[in-house]
């Protein structure tokens, strides 16, 4: 899969897409990841890529002209048939699973870095879709570019492993993952559950539905409602909720 990122930022990248997970799937080739400056497509001596708002007022505005001429050289260098152009901005609709799971679907992504001093109105008519990674605001578009590699990045097959592959189908399921432990058994007191030790498979795999029923009723009970739950989960809700 490919990603372009349209920036004015573009070292902003270099790290963070060289770690982990990603950075070996780019390494691969499996992900690639070109990043286009903004700025290059300035046409005047100062490479002017903003300017003062209309009708006045504080900060400066991203202009159209660069913005569209990098978006127009992008695609015209795009290779595949599914490719859909993004830009991060609070105003989009907010990026959950099921987009990322949708987005996994194009071969290429163009992602355009929204700013926070505001962008002329006129680039919205050149992206195909307005995206937010929450509601909070950034000084720019370009970590939620980076959280949208890395979630839809994560999705495309070969860049997890197997075992991190099947947690990805859990958590679609809508439930918040269980507790987990590592050696040692007693850390200042606190005790691995015994049911963890004692090699009972089937009384694992309860234990673990249980506690992750338990969690998302406690933490986040909105997503019950569309998780897909088993006979044996109601059960255990009922169970749980009674106790309470
Ligand atoms: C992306 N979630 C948050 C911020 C902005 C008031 C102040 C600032 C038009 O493009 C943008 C882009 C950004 C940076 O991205 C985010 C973001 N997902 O903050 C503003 C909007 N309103 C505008």
């Amino acid at each position: 899969m490919i990603f372009h990122v349209l920036t004015l930022f573009p070292d902003f990248f270099s790290s963070p897409l060289k770690q982990s997970i990603i950075g070996r799937a780019i390494e691969r080739g499996i992900l690639k990841v070109a990043l286009h400056n903004i700025r290059d497509y300035a046409k005047d001596k100062h490479r002017t890529v903003d300017d003062t708002p209309y009708g006045g007022g504080a900060g400066m505005v991203l202009k159209v002209e660069p913005v569209v001429d990098c978006l127009e050289a992008v695609r015209k260098k795009t290779t595949k048939e599914r490719t859909l152009t993004i830009l991060t901005t609070p105003q989009g609709v907010t990026l959950r699973q099921p987009l990322v799971e949708r987005l996994s679907g194009y071969e290429e992504l163009i992602i355009l870095c929204g700013r926070y001093e505001g962008i002329d109105e006129r680039i919205r008519a050149f992206v195909d879709m307005e995206v937010s990674i929450g509601d909070y605001i950034l000084t720019g578009g370009e970590i939620a570019a980076l959280v949208i590699i890395d979630s839809v990045g994560r999705l495309v097959p070969g860049v997890v492993g197997e075992a991190d592959s099947l947690k990805t189908e859990s958590f679609s399921e809508g439930l918040l993952e269980y507790p987990q432990y590592t050696r040692p058994p007693e850390f200042r007191g606190m005790k691995v559950p015994e049911v963890l030790l004692s090699g009972h498979h089937e009384q694992i795999r309860k234990w673990r539905r249980k506690e992750s029923l338990k969690r998302t009723l406690e933490r986040r009970p909105d997503l019950l409602e569309r998780a897909e739950l088993t006979e044996e989960d109601r059960k255990l809700i009922k169970e749980l909720t009674e106790k309470g």
